[in-house]
Protein backbone atom coordinates (compact mmCIF):
# COMPACT_ATOMS: atom_id res chain seq x y z
CA UNK A 1 0.00 0.00 0.00
CA UNK A 2 1.22 3.44 -1.12
CA UNK A 3 1.33 6.00 1.75
CA UNK A 4 0.98 9.21 0.49
CA UNK A 5 -1.43 11.97 2.33
CA UNK A 6 -1.57 11.18 5.96
CA UNK A 7 -3.85 12.92 8.55
CA UNK A 8 -2.90 13.66 12.48
CA UNK A 9 -5.46 14.05 14.58
CA UNK A 10 -4.48 16.47 17.36
CA UNK A 11 -2.93 19.35 17.53
CA UNK A 12 -1.26 19.32 20.66
CA UNK A 13 2.82 18.42 21.97
CA UNK A 14 2.38 15.01 20.11
CA UNK A 15 0.08 15.68 17.08
CA UNK A 16 2.27 18.90 15.72
CA UNK A 17 5.99 17.55 15.37
CA UNK A 18 4.65 14.46 14.15
CA UNK A 19 2.88 16.25 11.51
CA UNK A 20 5.51 18.61 10.53
CA UNK A 21 7.92 15.50 10.14
CA UNK A 22 5.04 14.08 8.09
CA UNK A 23 4.99 16.63 6.07
CA UNK A 24 9.22 16.60 5.17
CA UNK A 25 8.67 13.17 3.60
CA UNK A 26 5.35 12.71 2.48
CA UNK A 27 2.89 14.35 0.18
CA UNK A 28 0.56 16.40 2.34
CA UNK A 29 -0.29 16.20 6.22
CA UNK A 30 -4.01 16.71 7.21
CA UNK A 31 -3.68 17.89 11.02
CA UNK A 32 -7.36 17.58 12.32
CA UNK A 33 -8.31 19.47 15.69
CA UNK A 34 -11.61 19.97 16.88
CA UNK A 35 -12.82 23.69 16.90
CA UNK A 36 -13.39 23.85 20.73
CA UNK A 37 -13.25 26.72 23.08
CA UNK A 38 -9.97 25.51 24.48
CA UNK A 39 -8.24 24.38 21.71
CA UNK A 40 -9.72 25.63 18.41
CA UNK A 41 -7.42 28.60 17.93
CA UNK A 42 -4.81 26.55 16.89
CA UNK A 43 -6.26 25.76 13.35
CA UNK A 44 -5.81 29.11 12.44
CA UNK A 45 -2.17 29.84 14.33
CA UNK A 46 -0.86 26.49 12.48
CA UNK A 47 -2.42 27.77 9.32
CA UNK A 48 -0.14 31.33 9.55
CA UNK A 49 2.83 28.99 10.31
CA UNK A 50 2.82 29.27 14.06
CA UNK A 51 3.14 27.21 16.88
CA UNK A 52 0.72 26.93 19.51
CA UNK A 53 3.11 25.06 21.76
CA UNK A 54 6.10 26.11 23.26
CA UNK A 55 9.36 24.62 22.29
CA UNK A 56 12.67 25.73 22.60
CA UNK A 57 13.80 23.34 19.84
CA UNK A 58 15.65 24.95 16.87
CA UNK A 59 13.73 25.40 13.58
CA UNK A 60 10.64 23.65 14.81
CA UNK A 61 8.69 26.79 13.37
CA UNK A 62 10.40 26.99 10.53
CA UNK A 63 9.94 23.90 9.51
CA UNK A 64 6.03 24.06 10.36
CA UNK A 65 5.88 27.52 8.02
CA UNK A 66 7.67 25.85 5.27
CA UNK A 67 5.49 23.11 5.02
CA UNK A 68 2.22 25.33 5.51
CA UNK A 69 3.64 27.47 3.07
CA UNK A 70 4.04 24.58 0.02
CA UNK A 71 0.76 23.35 1.22
CA UNK A 72 2.47 20.33 2.53
CA UNK A 73 0.21 20.83 5.50
CA UNK A 74 -3.05 22.14 6.37
CA UNK A 75 -4.97 22.48 9.73
CA UNK A 76 -8.50 21.63 9.71
CA UNK A 77 -11.78 20.82 11.82
CA UNK A 78 -13.31 19.36 8.68
CA UNK A 79 -12.91 15.68 9.45
CA UNK A 80 -14.46 14.54 6.35
CA UNK A 81 -11.35 14.88 4.07
CA UNK A 82 -10.43 11.65 6.18
CA UNK A 83 -11.82 9.71 3.29
CA UNK A 84 -8.91 10.83 0.66
CA UNK A 85 -5.74 10.05 3.71
CA UNK A 86 -3.68 6.46 3.45
CA UNK A 87 -2.99 6.62 7.16
CA UNK A 88 -3.68 8.19 9.83
CA UNK A 89 -2.25 8.87 13.41
CA UNK A 90 -4.10 9.43 16.59
CA UNK A 91 -2.39 11.82 18.78
CA UNK A 92 -4.79 13.11 21.56
CA UNK A 93 -4.53 13.34 25.50
CA UNK A 94 -5.47 10.25 27.29
CA UNK A 95 -5.98 12.30 30.94
CA UNK A 96 -6.19 9.51 33.77
CA UNK A 97 -9.01 10.42 36.13
CA UNK A 98 -7.45 10.40 39.32
CA UNK A 99 -10.96 10.84 41.25
CA UNK A 100 -12.38 7.77 39.47
CA UNK A 101 -9.31 5.88 39.65
CA UNK A 102 -9.61 4.88 35.63
CA UNK A 103 -8.53 6.91 32.13
CA UNK A 104 -10.51 8.98 30.19
CA UNK A 105 -10.93 7.54 27.09
CA UNK A 106 -13.49 10.29 25.72
CA UNK A 107 -10.49 12.43 23.79
CA UNK A 108 -9.73 9.47 22.08
CA UNK A 109 -13.25 7.46 21.23
CA UNK A 110 -14.02 10.87 19.68
CA UNK A 111 -11.57 10.76 17.58
CA UNK A 112 -12.20 6.89 16.55
CA UNK A 113 -15.84 7.82 15.47
CA UNK A 114 -14.40 10.39 13.37
CA UNK A 115 -12.19 8.45 11.90
CA UNK A 116 -15.00 5.70 11.14
CA UNK A 117 -17.36 7.39 9.78
CA UNK A 118 -14.99 8.69 6.90
CA UNK A 119 -12.21 6.23 6.47
CA UNK A 120 -11.85 4.63 2.84
CA UNK A 121 -10.74 1.12 2.41
CA UNK A 122 -7.03 -0.22 3.03
CA UNK A 123 -6.16 3.20 5.63
CA UNK A 124 -3.73 2.65 8.35
CA UNK A 125 -4.55 4.04 11.70
CA UNK A 126 -1.77 4.64 14.22
CA UNK A 127 -2.32 5.12 17.81
CA UNK A 128 0.72 7.52 18.76
CA UNK A 129 -1.09 8.69 22.61
CA UNK A 130 -0.02 6.79 25.45
CA UNK A 131 -2.82 4.36 26.86
CA UNK A 132 -4.02 1.55 28.74
CA UNK A 133 -3.04 -2.18 27.46
CA UNK A 134 -5.35 -3.60 25.37
CA UNK A 135 -7.03 0.05 24.18
CA UNK A 136 -5.71 -0.04 20.69
CA UNK A 137 -7.47 -3.73 19.91
CA UNK A 138 -10.68 -3.08 22.40
CA UNK A 139 -11.19 1.00 21.62
CA UNK A 140 -9.91 1.83 18.38
CA UNK A 141 -9.55 -1.63 15.94
CA UNK A 142 -13.20 -2.42 17.84
CA UNK A 143 -14.96 1.40 17.32
CA UNK A 144 -13.25 1.91 13.29
CA UNK A 145 -14.30 -1.99 12.59
CA UNK A 146 -18.07 -1.27 13.93
CA UNK A 147 -18.32 2.16 12.00
CA UNK A 148 -16.74 1.26 8.43
CA UNK A 149 -17.21 -2.43 8.60
CA UNK A 150 -13.79 -2.82 7.31
CA UNK A 151 -11.95 -5.94 8.39
CA UNK A 152 -8.54 -5.36 9.88
CA UNK A 153 -5.80 -7.43 7.97
CA UNK A 154 -7.87 -7.06 4.75
CA UNK A 155 -8.82 -3.25 4.18
CA UNK A 156 -8.10 -1.64 7.43
CA UNK A 157 -4.99 -1.85 9.58
CA UNK A 158 -4.44 -0.58 12.79
CA UNK A 159 -1.41 -0.38 14.97
CA UNK A 160 0.34 1.50 18.39
CA UNK A 161 3.35 3.46 18.05
CA UNK A 162 3.48 5.23 21.32
CA UNK A 163 5.46 8.47 21.45
CA UNK A 164 8.25 9.90 23.07
CA UNK A 165 8.51 12.78 22.28
CA UNK A 166 10.27 14.90 25.45
CA UNK A 167 9.79 18.87 26.49
CA UNK A 168 12.54 20.25 23.94
CA UNK A 169 13.31 17.06 21.75
CA UNK A 170 10.02 16.73 20.05
CA UNK A 171 11.55 16.90 16.67
CA UNK A 172 14.58 15.14 17.72
CA UNK A 173 13.20 11.75 19.42
CA UNK A 174 10.73 11.34 16.64
CA UNK A 175 14.05 11.04 14.44
CA UNK A 176 16.64 9.47 16.72
CA UNK A 177 14.73 7.58 19.14
CA UNK A 178 13.77 3.66 18.05
CA UNK A 179 10.05 3.39 17.66
CA UNK A 180 8.16 0.86 19.04
CA UNK A 181 5.43 -0.58 16.08
CA UNK A 182 2.85 -2.87 17.26
CA UNK A 183 0.02 -4.06 14.85
CA UNK A 184 -3.31 -5.45 16.21
CA UNK A 185 -2.25 -8.33 13.97
CA UNK A 186 1.06 -8.86 11.87
CA UNK A 187 -0.11 -7.28 8.60
CA UNK A 188 -0.83 -4.18 9.90
CA UNK A 189 2.24 -3.77 12.14
CA UNK A 190 3.89 -4.38 8.49
CA UNK A 191 1.96 -1.57 7.00
CA UNK A 192 2.86 0.56 10.20
CA UNK A 193 6.58 0.09 10.04
CA UNK A 194 6.30 1.40 6.47
CA UNK A 195 4.64 4.48 7.91
CA UNK A 196 7.80 5.60 10.39
CA UNK A 197 10.64 4.15 8.42
CA UNK A 198 11.23 7.12 6.37
CA UNK A 199 11.36 9.42 9.92
CA UNK A 200 14.09 7.82 11.40
CA UNK A 201 17.26 9.51 10.97
CA UNK A 202 19.22 7.27 13.32
CA UNK A 203 16.72 5.39 15.52
CA UNK A 204 15.61 1.59 15.16
CA UNK A 205 11.89 0.30 14.21
CA UNK A 206 11.02 -2.50 17.05
CA UNK A 207 7.96 -4.67 15.38
CA UNK A 208 5.87 -6.35 18.21
CA UNK A 209 2.20 -6.24 19.28
CA UNK A 210 -0.08 -3.87 19.93
CA UNK A 211 -0.44 -4.91 23.18
CA UNK A 212 3.01 -5.13 23.94
CA UNK A 213 3.90 -1.45 22.79
CA UNK A 214 1.20 -0.16 25.05
CA UNK A 215 2.78 -2.23 27.82
CA UNK A 216 6.20 -0.80 27.03
CA UNK A 217 5.07 2.77 27.04
CA UNK A 218 3.50 2.83 30.20
CA UNK A 219 6.01 0.96 31.72
CA UNK A 220 9.05 2.80 30.77
CA UNK A 221 7.64 5.97 32.30
CA UNK A 222 6.71 3.76 35.37
CA UNK A 223 9.96 2.64 36.23
CA UNK A 224 11.75 6.01 35.71
CA UNK A 225 8.87 7.23 37.93
CA UNK A 226 9.42 4.21 40.61
CA UNK A 227 13.47 5.62 40.13
CA UNK A 228 12.95 8.83 41.07
CA UNK A 229 10.89 7.55 44.49
CA UNK A 230 14.16 5.68 45.06
CA UNK A 231 15.52 8.99 44.81
CA UNK A 232 13.11 10.65 46.85
CA UNK A 233 12.50 7.77 49.80
CA UNK A 234 16.38 7.56 50.31
CA UNK A 235 16.81 11.55 50.41
CA UNK A 236 14.35 11.38 53.47
CA UNK A 237 16.00 8.36 55.15
CA UNK A 238 19.48 10.50 54.57
CA UNK A 239 17.66 13.99 55.85
CA UNK A 240 16.59 11.62 59.32
CA UNK A 241 20.22 10.29 59.58
CA UNK A 242 22.70 13.33 58.95
CA UNK A 243 23.84 11.81 55.92
CA UNK A 244 23.98 13.91 52.53
CA UNK A 245 22.17 12.19 49.65
CA UNK A 246 24.72 13.43 47.10
CA UNK A 247 27.48 11.56 48.95
CA UNK A 248 25.47 8.43 49.13
CA UNK A 249 24.54 8.96 45.87
CA UNK A 250 28.35 9.25 44.81
CA UNK A 251 29.14 6.40 46.69
CA UNK A 252 26.46 3.80 45.28
CA UNK A 253 27.42 5.20 41.51
CA UNK A 254 30.92 4.17 42.43
CA UNK A 255 29.73 0.48 42.26
CA UNK A 256 30.27 0.02 38.30
CA UNK A 257 31.71 -3.21 37.05
CA UNK A 258 30.19 -5.86 34.44
CA UNK A 259 26.54 -5.69 34.43
CA UNK A 260 26.51 -4.07 37.83
CA UNK A 261 24.52 -0.57 37.76
CA UNK A 262 22.46 1.57 39.86
CA UNK A 263 20.09 3.59 37.72
CA UNK A 264 19.72 6.17 40.78
CA UNK A 265 17.98 9.73 39.51
CA UNK A 266 17.75 12.53 41.75
CA UNK A 267 15.61 13.87 44.47
CA UNK A 268 13.69 16.69 44.22
CA UNK A 269 10.24 19.12 45.82
CA UNK A 270 8.13 16.61 43.50
CA UNK A 271 7.42 14.93 40.44
CA UNK A 272 4.87 16.55 37.80
CA UNK A 273 4.25 17.00 34.03
CA UNK A 274 1.88 15.02 31.99
CA UNK A 275 3.65 11.59 31.83
CA UNK A 276 5.21 9.90 34.63
CA UNK A 277 1.68 10.87 37.11
CA UNK A 278 -0.69 9.25 35.03
CA UNK A 279 1.43 6.51 33.09
CA UNK A 280 1.86 4.10 35.98
CA UNK A 281 -1.76 4.41 36.99
CA UNK A 282 -2.60 3.99 32.50
CA UNK A 283 -0.22 0.34 32.80
CA UNK A 284 -2.14 -1.04 35.93
CA UNK A 285 -5.75 -0.19 34.92
CA UNK A 286 -4.57 -2.58 31.86
CA UNK A 287 -4.66 -5.89 34.45
CA UNK A 288 -8.31 -4.71 34.90
CA UNK A 289 -9.12 -3.94 31.32
CA UNK A 290 -7.64 -6.95 29.37
CA UNK A 291 -5.71 -9.07 32.72
CA UNK A 292 -6.52 -12.93 32.98
CA UNK A 293 -5.56 -13.46 36.57
CA UNK A 294 -3.13 -11.75 38.93
CA UNK A 295 -1.53 -13.66 41.61
CA UNK A 296 -0.75 -10.48 44.39
CA UNK A 297 -1.81 -9.87 47.35
CA UNK A 298 -5.15 -7.24 46.57
CA UNK A 299 -4.35 -5.51 49.61
CA UNK A 300 -1.25 -4.40 48.66
CA UNK A 301 -0.13 -1.30 47.11
CA UNK A 302 1.60 -2.34 44.00
CA UNK A 303 5.09 -1.13 43.95
CA UNK A 304 4.09 1.40 41.35
CA UNK A 305 1.28 3.06 43.64
CA UNK A 306 4.05 2.92 46.76
CA UNK A 307 6.11 5.35 43.62
CA UNK A 308 3.45 7.39 43.51
CA UNK A 309 3.05 8.09 46.95
CA UNK A 310 6.42 8.81 47.72
CA UNK A 311 6.78 11.30 44.65
CA UNK A 312 3.19 12.98 45.66
CA UNK A 313 4.63 13.63 49.63
CA UNK A 314 7.73 15.42 48.51
CA UNK A 315 5.77 18.83 48.17
CA UNK A 316 4.08 18.21 51.59
CA UNK A 317 7.83 17.50 52.81
CA UNK A 318 8.76 21.07 51.46
CA UNK A 319 6.20 22.51 53.67
CA UNK A 320 7.46 20.60 56.43
CA UNK A 321 11.34 21.69 55.41
CA UNK A 322 10.15 25.01 55.79
CA UNK A 323 8.01 24.70 59.14
CA UNK A 324 11.09 23.39 60.71
CA UNK A 325 13.61 25.90 59.43
CA UNK A 326 10.87 28.60 60.89
CA UNK A 327 11.18 26.97 64.31
CA UNK A 328 14.44 26.78 64.42
CA UNK A 329 13.92 30.66 64.43
CA UNK A 330 11.01 30.51 67.00
CA UNK A 331 9.05 31.74 64.10
CA UNK A 332 4.94 30.94 63.98
CA UNK A 333 4.27 29.98 60.53
CA UNK A 334 1.27 31.47 60.23
CA UNK A 335 3.00 35.10 60.65
CA UNK A 336 5.42 34.59 57.79
CA UNK A 337 5.53 34.88 54.68
CA UNK A 338 6.87 32.64 52.19
CA UNK A 339 8.72 33.03 48.32
CA UNK A 340 8.36 30.48 46.23
CA UNK A 341 10.20 30.21 43.34
CA UNK A 342 9.17 28.31 39.91
CA UNK A 343 5.99 27.11 39.01
CA UNK A 344 6.77 25.01 35.72
CA UNK A 345 7.11 21.31 36.11
CA UNK A 346 10.77 21.62 34.59
CA UNK A 347 13.16 23.92 34.08
CA UNK A 348 13.53 26.29 31.45
CA UNK A 349 9.90 25.18 29.87
CA UNK A 350 6.60 27.24 30.32
CA UNK A 351 5.32 23.34 31.16
CA UNK A 352 3.44 23.50 33.86
CA UNK A 353 1.11 20.47 33.93
CA UNK A 354 0.93 18.77 37.59
CA UNK A 355 3.00 21.51 38.71
CA UNK A 356 4.65 19.89 42.66
CA UNK A 357 4.59 23.71 43.40
CA UNK A 358 0.35 23.96 43.02
CA UNK A 359 0.81 20.63 44.92
CA UNK A 360 2.21 22.32 47.54
CA UNK A 361 0.04 25.64 47.60
CA UNK A 362 -2.61 23.47 48.01
CA UNK A 363 -1.89 22.00 51.17
CA UNK A 364 0.30 24.93 52.37
CA UNK A 365 -2.07 28.63 51.93
CA UNK A 366 -3.50 27.57 55.81
CA UNK A 367 0.00 26.83 56.74
CA UNK A 368 1.37 30.57 56.03
CA UNK A 369 0.21 34.30 56.55
CA UNK A 370 1.17 34.31 52.95
CA UNK A 371 2.94 32.36 49.60
CA UNK A 372 3.68 33.96 46.42
CA UNK A 373 5.08 32.38 43.69
CA UNK A 374 7.60 33.67 41.08
CA UNK A 375 8.31 31.71 37.59
CA UNK A 376 10.19 33.32 34.66
CA UNK A 377 7.51 32.11 32.24
CA UNK A 378 3.92 33.89 31.86
CA UNK A 379 1.30 31.41 33.80
CA UNK A 380 -2.39 31.01 33.82
CA UNK A 381 -3.87 29.54 36.84
CA UNK A 382 -7.17 29.47 38.51
CA UNK A 383 -5.75 29.29 41.56
CA UNK A 384 -2.32 31.00 42.09
CA UNK A 385 -0.92 33.54 40.82
CA UNK A 386 2.56 33.61 39.30
CA UNK A 387 4.55 36.72 39.44
CA UNK A 388 7.58 37.39 36.95
CA UNK A 389 8.99 39.99 39.66
CA UNK A 390 11.49 38.32 41.63
CA UNK A 391 12.22 41.46 43.69
CA UNK A 392 8.40 41.66 44.57
CA UNK A 393 7.95 38.29 45.34
CA UNK A 394 10.71 37.65 47.79
CA UNK A 395 10.48 41.16 49.17
CA UNK A 396 10.09 40.70 53.46
CA UNK A 397 9.82 37.04 52.89
CA UNK A 398 10.80 35.05 55.89
CA UNK A 399 10.95 31.64 53.79
CA UNK A 400 12.25 31.23 50.17
CA UNK A 401 11.81 27.94 48.46
CA UNK A 402 13.18 26.75 45.18
CA UNK A 403 10.82 24.14 43.34
CA UNK A 404 12.07 24.35 39.84
CA UNK A 405 15.89 24.89 38.78
CA UNK A 406 15.00 27.34 35.87
CA UNK A 407 18.49 28.58 34.77
CA UNK A 408 17.91 31.90 35.48
CA UNK A 409 17.73 30.98 39.29
CA UNK A 410 21.40 29.63 39.42
CA UNK A 411 22.88 32.96 39.36
CA UNK A 412 21.15 34.06 42.50
CA UNK A 413 23.30 34.87 45.56
CA UNK A 414 22.45 34.50 49.06
CA UNK A 415 23.51 38.14 49.85
CA UNK A 416 21.01 39.10 46.82
CA UNK A 417 18.45 36.92 48.29
CA UNK A 418 18.60 38.56 51.85
CA UNK A 419 19.02 41.70 50.97
CA UNK A 420 15.47 41.84 49.14
CA UNK A 421 14.11 39.27 51.93
CA UNK A 422 14.99 42.01 54.52
CA UNK A 423 15.56 39.52 56.83
CA UNK A 424 18.70 38.77 58.45
CA UNK A 425 18.16 34.88 59.05
CA UNK A 426 15.83 33.94 56.46
CA UNK A 427 15.12 30.26 55.85
CA UNK A 428 15.86 28.84 52.52
CA UNK A 429 13.97 25.34 51.25
CA UNK A 430 16.35 24.12 48.29
CA UNK A 431 14.09 21.69 46.54
CA UNK A 432 16.43 21.10 43.66
CA UNK A 433 20.38 20.57 45.16
CA UNK A 434 20.55 23.71 43.33
CA UNK A 435 22.59 25.94 45.47
CA UNK A 436 25.83 25.54 47.56
CA UNK A 437 24.71 24.79 51.76
CA UNK A 438 27.39 26.49 53.23
CA UNK A 439 27.08 29.77 51.23
CA UNK A 440 23.68 30.31 52.51
CA UNK A 441 24.34 29.04 56.02
CA UNK A 442 27.39 31.37 56.06
CA UNK A 443 25.29 34.33 55.20
CA UNK A 444 22.44 33.91 57.80
CA UNK A 445 20.09 31.97 56.23
CA UNK A 446 18.55 28.35 57.88
CA UNK A 447 19.03 26.31 55.02
CA UNK A 448 16.88 23.07 54.68
CA UNK A 449 17.92 20.70 51.60
CA UNK A 450 15.92 17.95 50.21
CA UNK A 451 18.38 14.94 51.04
CA UNK A 452 20.89 16.97 52.61
CA UNK A 453 20.64 15.75 56.38
CA UNK A 454 24.61 17.01 56.69
CA UNK A 455 23.41 20.30 57.20
CA UNK A 456 20.00 20.51 57.77
CA UNK A 457 20.31 19.95 61.52
CA UNK A 458 22.88 22.55 62.04
CA UNK A 459 22.34 25.13 64.37
CA UNK A 460 21.80 29.04 62.91
CA UNK A 461 24.87 30.92 62.13
CA UNK A 462 23.94 34.40 64.46
CA UNK A 463 25.39 37.27 61.75
CA UNK A 464 24.83 40.04 64.22
CA UNK A 465 21.69 40.77 66.47
CA UNK A 466 19.00 39.11 64.64
CA UNK A 467 16.18 42.08 64.26
CA UNK A 468 13.12 40.13 64.21
N1 LIG B 1 12.35 14.59 38.27
C1 LIG B 1 12.93 14.38 39.53
N2 LIG B 1 14.12 13.72 39.58
C2 LIG B 1 14.75 13.24 38.45
C3 LIG B 1 14.12 13.46 37.19
C4 LIG B 1 12.93 14.14 37.12
O1 LIG B 1 12.40 14.80 40.56
O2 LIG B 1 15.83 12.66 38.57
C5 LIG B 1 11.06 15.30 38.21
C6 LIG B 1 11.12 16.55 37.36
O3 LIG B 1 11.43 17.68 38.15
C7 LIG B 1 9.69 16.64 36.82
C8 LIG B 1 9.22 15.19 36.76
O4 LIG B 1 10.13 14.44 37.58
O5 LIG B 1 8.87 17.37 37.70
C9 LIG B 1 9.17 14.60 35.36
O6 LIG B 1 10.42 14.85 34.80
P1 LIG B 1 10.88 14.05 33.45
O7 LIG B 1 12.30 14.43 33.22
O8 LIG B 1 10.52 12.64 33.54
O9 LIG B 1 10.07 14.76 32.27
P2 LIG B 1 8.68 14.32 31.60
O10 LIG B 1 7.61 14.19 32.58
O11 LIG B 1 8.49 15.25 30.46
O12 LIG B 1 8.99 12.84 31.07
C10 LIG B 1 9.23 12.65 29.70
C11 LIG B 1 8.93 11.22 29.38
N3 LIG B 1 8.90 11.14 27.95
C12 LIG B 1 7.84 10.54 27.35
O13 LIG B 1 6.94 10.00 27.96
C13 LIG B 1 7.85 10.57 25.90
C14 LIG B 1 9.98 10.27 29.93
O14 LIG B 1 9.81 9.00 29.31
C15 LIG B 1 11.37 10.74 29.62
O15 LIG B 1 12.30 9.87 30.24
C16 LIG B 1 11.54 12.15 30.15
O16 LIG B 1 10.60 12.99 29.45
C17 LIG B 1 12.95 12.66 29.87
O17 LIG B 1 13.88 11.86 30.09
O18 LIG B 1 13.06 13.83 29.49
Amino acid sequence: MKIKNIGVIGAGYTGIPAAILFAKYYDHVTLFQRNSPRSGYKIDLINSGKLPVKSNEPNIEKMLKDAVTKKKLEATSDFETIQDLDAITIDVQTPFNHMKETPDIYPLLDACRSIGENISEDTLVVLESTVTPGTTEKIVANTLINQSGFTVGKNLFVAHAPERVMVGRLLKNIQEYDRVVGGVEPISTDVAVELYKPLMTKGTIIKTTARTAEVIKTAENAIRDLQIATANQLALYCESMNVNFYDVYNGISSLRGDGVTRALLLPGAGVGGHCLTKDSHLLESGIENIGKFLDFPEDSDSLFESARNINKFMPRHMKNLAVIGLKKLNKNPKLCKVAVLGWSFLPDTDDARNSPTAAFTLISHKVFKEIRIHDPFEHIDKHNTIEQSLENVVENADVIMLFTAHDEYKKLTPGYLKQISGHSNPVFVDGRNLYNSTEFINAGFVYEGIGRGDVNNLRVFQTGNDTE
